[in-house]
């Protein structure tokens, strides 16, 4: 994959969230022009991810709380970052990658949890 490709993708994907913002799930989206914010923490209650999709700073420090009795994990495709294991009550952290982009993730023990971290 090259940059200019993820770049261009990280450009359609923001332009969507303006234009659906008021259809947007979890918070209110950074308005466009607005640096993204270089920590954000991502909660896992009833086999969701919330927010589901978030725009962050390259780099930016990722926390992740699981609210959920079961354990899940907050896993990139291609595991580019992967919090591994998060019991009850635990909360894991990594980085952001530094390169624009959107970077789909899942739960790897239920597959049909799924999220994206924008990168801008
Ligand atoms: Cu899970």
């Amino acid at each position: 994959m090259t940059g200019p490709w993820r770049v261009a993708v990280a450009g359609v994907a923001l332009a969507s969230a303006t234009t659906l913002g008021a259809l947007a799930l979890g918070p209110a989206p950074v308005p466009a022009g607005a640096s993204a914010p270089a920590r954000v923490t991502i909660t896992i209650s009833n086999f969701m991810f919330h927010p589901m999709r978030v725009r962050v700073a390259p780099g930016a420090v990722v926390r992740v709380v699981n609210h959920d009795h079961v354990v899940h994990t907050l896993t990139a495709l291609g595991a580019i970052f992967n919090t591994g294991r998060i019991r009850y009550d635990a909360t894991r952290t990594f980085r952001a990658p530094r390169r624009a982009g959107v970077y789909r993730f899942d739960c790897t023990v239920h597959p049909f949890m799924t999220g994206a971290i924008v990168v801008s």
